[in-house]
């Protein structure tokens, strides 16, 4: 009957999720892609597409022992998706908790969570524009198939850069990038916000639709050869997939 703290990863090749209980209780977000929150949010569901993280707290000092609590994906639908097959955005149950009778410990949360480093400026910086598009089962990034000797992007350590992620296809991208992680600026076209679980350190980013996405990287630690690429794999196994180099 204490504070559970549930660390869920999307491993899944496609599907994406609408998380929350099953009785409407909050979710209290703490952390994702890269670590912690700056502070904790309270929310009522958090979506997921593949290789995104979310680090949660669920309170069940509230509930009765014998009390059955479902986690839970909702229903929801991809405005302006072509048909998706295999039962994306269909409600299922993902496991039940049941509720002891063992006394709750008694957690505060602390309000602050991390001191996150400062949005990289991207005002003046160099910009890339990356456009994921999908036709009759081929999936490209800028009209290219990977190419595994072909170096597609250049970007130099220690120099922030704004990145521009374009879905111009039907179908859900979660755009994933490798050698750290970025801020998501702004979200146009389709859903058309950041949402509450977007907020903190992302590697992967979901484009709806016919969504283009603003993110703010900045490359730090480490020159070399690293790739950026959809996280549904069978796209990625398609070919929607890119070498970026940091020199
Ligand atoms: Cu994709």
């Amino acid at each position: 009957r204490g504070l559970y703290r549930l660390r869920v990863l999307n491993g899944s090749n496609a599907r994406i999720y609408d998380l929350a209980l099953s009785d409407g209780r909050p979710l209290v977000l703490i952390g994702n892609d890269g670590g912690l929150l700056d502070e904790p949010a309270t929310l009522e569901n958090i979506f997921l597409a593949p290789a995104e993280r979310a680090d949660i707290l669920v309170d069940f000092s509230g509930y009765r022992p014998g009390d059955r609590i479902t986690f839970q994906s909702r229903a929801f639908q991809i405005s302006g998706g072509m048909g998706m097959g295999g039962g994306q955005g269909r409600a299922m149950s993902l496991m039940d908790f049941v509720v002891s009778s063992t006394p709750a410990d008694t957690v505060s949360l602390p309000t602050v969570l991390a001191s996150l480093p400062a949005i990289p400026s991207t005002a003046g910086a160099p910009t890339k524009t990356f456009e994921f598009t999908s036709q009759m089962g081929s999936h490209v990034i800028n009209g290219r198939s990977f190419g595994m000797e072909r170096v597609d992007a250049q970007v130099s350590l220690g120099v922030p850069e704004l990145w521009r992620f374009v879905n111009n296809s039907g179908l859900p991208h979660p755009v994933h990038m490798h050698a750290g992680q970025f801020r998501v600026l702004s979200r146009s076209g389709g859903r058309g916000q950041v949402f509450p679980w977007e907020r903190g350190l992302k590697d992967t980013v979901l484009l709806m639709p016919f969504e283009s996405v603003e993110v703010a990287v900045h490359f730090q630690l480490h020159r070399g050869l690293y790739l950026l690429h959809c996280h549904n794999l069978e796209h990625e196994d398609a070919g929607m997939m890119l070498n970026f180099q940091v020199v």
